[in-house]
């Protein structure tokens, strides 16, 4: 009987397959409802080849390659960026982390994290009646208001942010000084409130024991309503921890340890599933936020045969290990080649679900028809790389378009050992073609081979840019949308530079170029958030303004605003000057301003510069001047500071 059943499920998802595969159908029938359960665990900082399955030597991954003997390994999943919180943005949201505004791995100082109006696999898993649960680490929004129960998550249990982000230096030891030193204890918390601090590495050796426990007891506790698990271990990202029972348990090392440990959790989720009899009817994807950090040597993992890792765009940054395991679907033991990538499992579970897709738009196709291995199928030929903010490359097919970057490189430094790091490498690239199904290593450029390739791929990349902006180039994309802010920018009613031009000596960065062409005088205030639009950010450069208000004006106020966030290492103007002039070539000093900003304090604020008097000109001079270098106590010592600076105004 119990036979018959799972058959007649199978011909039931088998036939919504067929129908998906043809979207005249679906347009005027509702798929039918299956609500299989889902099971996401997503593993931190793996690298491709850190499973046996994917090549894995030192230690061994039982139950992981067990989960690809029993269902399907693809060999080439993309993570959309390849740092953290742009990653699991992308996941949940089924949209590049371009499109949604999140980039790199936020701060515990960040005041920004996802938008509350994405709507995430929760959230749409939720309206079909599903019980949500998240464990581990979220790392998009360290506020309660971005806490995972803000976005389709009935459960949450785990960390903010990555486990590194504490004070305690690499050497495990707590420490006063340097970068960690102004990471506050790292917490661990359910549903809303912080329950615990893991204050050390030894604390942190029951991470995964802590997420698996809770894992398998909200399994537990749905043994026949349909459920959805995210669970996202925090290892194996460095600081490296492991239970004492798998200590010494692989012959890598620590890492092989933590990946035997890992391994292990998804033993007993499996488990779990089959005592309760719902191991037929749950997907189950295993997967990573992005490539190995590998200048942590063999505390990092291995991308082997792809070039780089974490933190760039070449495929050992974005291409990571990926198992789905449903055996209503997907036939066992299939090496899958075509491209898909996390940014699919939104529409895919959508479709397995029958909940309808998010309003706004998703960049993530529905990958279904692969999992019964038709031949024709390839719902995905195109994939598009970010990292924060800028793109990198672009590929359609075969073939991968990088285009001109800068990126943070392994090649060539000599790794760090047992924890510590290494150095980085600063890479730069141009126009280069690699074709990826004869050169996964990306190793041979052959742009100068085909033109007409390079052609259509840079066409490629300038429709991404209009759509999706590009920090490098400096496009603005139509299609972007905002994180989610704790305050928006206010607007300033009635001043005189209001709209009116200027230049700028120094360009700001182009990490923080101001929300507009005439950011500085658009009206708007940035918040207390740097990556607010509106912030024009100087890195170690003065901000040096002549502004025109077009006639001559009387006025008896000039204000000017400046961020200090030195966790960020944004630091106050050290003195400010203004001058005044009837003509371009008479300028007179008008006022002059020592900041005092030399100590440390971590408070996020708005410092107003006021100039209270009257005055009659019609150009403004202000030059505010940057400290330059991170101050001796600061962990940045030595590095270029940051000068935030938003809205000039004139009343
Ligand atoms: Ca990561
Ligand atoms: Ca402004």
């Amino acid at each position: 009987m119990h036979i018959y059943l799972i058959n007649m499920r199978s011909l039931l998802l088998k036939s919504l397959i067929f129908t998906l595969a043809l979207p005249i159908l679906i347009a005027c029938n509702e798929p039918p409802a299956v609500h299989p359960n889902i099971i996401i665990i997503f593993t931190d900082d793996q690298g491709y080849a850190d499973l046996g399955c994917y090549g894995a030597e030192d230690f061994e991954t039982l139950n992981i390659d067990r989960l690809a003997d029993e269902g399907m390994r693809f060999t080439s999943f993309y993570v959309s960026e390849a740092v953290c919180s742009a990653s699991r943005s992308a996941l949940l949201t089924g949209c590049y982390a371009q499109r949604v505004g999140i980039r790199g791995a936020l701060s515990p100082f960040a005041m920004t994290g996802l938008n509350r109006e994405e709507e995430t696999i929760a959230s749409i898993l939720k309206k079909q009646g599903y019980n949500t649960c998240m464990v581990g680490k979220w790392h998009l929004g360290n506020l309660p208001e971005f806490y995972p129960t803000n976005y389709g998550f009935d459960e949450y249990l785990g960390l903010p942010y990555s486990n590194d982000m504490w004070p305690v230096g690499y050497d495990g030891q707590r420490t006063n000084e340097g970068f960690k030193s102004i990471y506050p204890e790292l917490p661990l918390i359910e549903n809303d409130s912080i329950i615990d601090y893991f204050h050390t590495l030894e604390d942190q050796e029951k991470i995964t024991g802590i997420y698996t426990r809770k894992a398998v007891d909200f399994i537990k506790s749905n043994p026949d309503h349909p459920f959805f698990l995210y669970l996202a271990h925090s290892m194996v990202h460095v600081p490296l921890a492991v239970d004492p029972k798998f200590k010494g348990s692989s012959d890598q090392g620590m890492y092989g340890d933590v990946m035997q440990e890992i391994d292990w959790s998804v033993g007993q989720i499996m488990e779990t599933l089959k005592e309760l009899g719902l191991d037929e009817n749950t997907l189950v994807i295993y997967t990573s936020d992005n490539g190995p950090w590998l200048n942590f040597g063999n505390h990092g993992g291995s991308a082997y045969p792809l070039r780089e890792g974490k933190g760039n765009s070449w495929e050992g940054g974005v291409r990571v290990p990926c198992i789905m395991y449903y055996p209503e679907l997907i036939e066992a033991g299939i090496t899958m080649d075509k491209m898909a990538s996390s940014i699919d499992l939104l529409p895919t579970i959508a479709a397995l679900s029958g909940a309808p897709l998010p309003e706004k738009e998703i960049d993530g196709v529905n990958i279904l028809p692969l999992f019964n291995g038709e031949d024709e199928a390839n719902p995905r030929h195109e994939f598009i790389y970010y990292y924060e903010g800028g793109l990198n490359a672009v590929r359609r097919g075969d073939w991968k378009l990088i285009v001109p970057h800068t990126f943070r490189s392994y090649a060539g430094m000599k790794p760090g050992k047992d924890g510590m790091p290494g150095p980085y490498a600063r890479g730069k690239a141009g126009i280069e073609l690699y074709n990826l199904r004869k050169d996964v290593s990306e190793s041979t450029d052959v742009s100068a081979d085909f033109p007409e390739k390079v052609k259509e791929l840079l066409a490629m990349a300038d429709s991404v840019r209009i759509a999706l902006g590009d920090r490098i180039t400096g496009v603005r994309g139509n299609d972007q949308r905002s994180p989610g802010r704790i305050r928006i920018e206010d607007e300033v009613i009635g001043h005189k530079a209001k709209g009116k031009s200027y230049n700028i000596k120094y360009k700001p960065s182009h990490r923080y170029p101001g929300g507009s062409e005439f950011a500085l005088t658009d009206g708007f205030m940035g918040s207390l958030e740097f990556s607010d639009e509106s912030w024009l950010g100087f890195h170690g450069d003065n901000l040096d303004v002549f502004i025109d208000l077009g006639a001559q004006l009387e006025f008896n106020r000039i204000e000017i605003s400046f961020l200090s966030n030195q966790a960020s290492w944004i630091f106050l103007p050290y003195e400010l000057e203004v001058l005044t002039g009837k003509r371009v070539d008479r300028m007179n000093p008008l006022d002059k301003k020592a900041f005092s900003q030399s100590s440390k304090d971590l408070t996020i604020g708005k410092h107003t510069y006021e100039f209270s008097g009257n005055a009659n000109a019609r150009y403004i001079k202000i030059i505010a001047y940057n400290i330059g270098k991170c101050p001796d106590w600061h962990p940045g010592l030595g590095e270029p500071a940051w000068l935030f600076v938003d809205e000039v105004i004139i009343k």
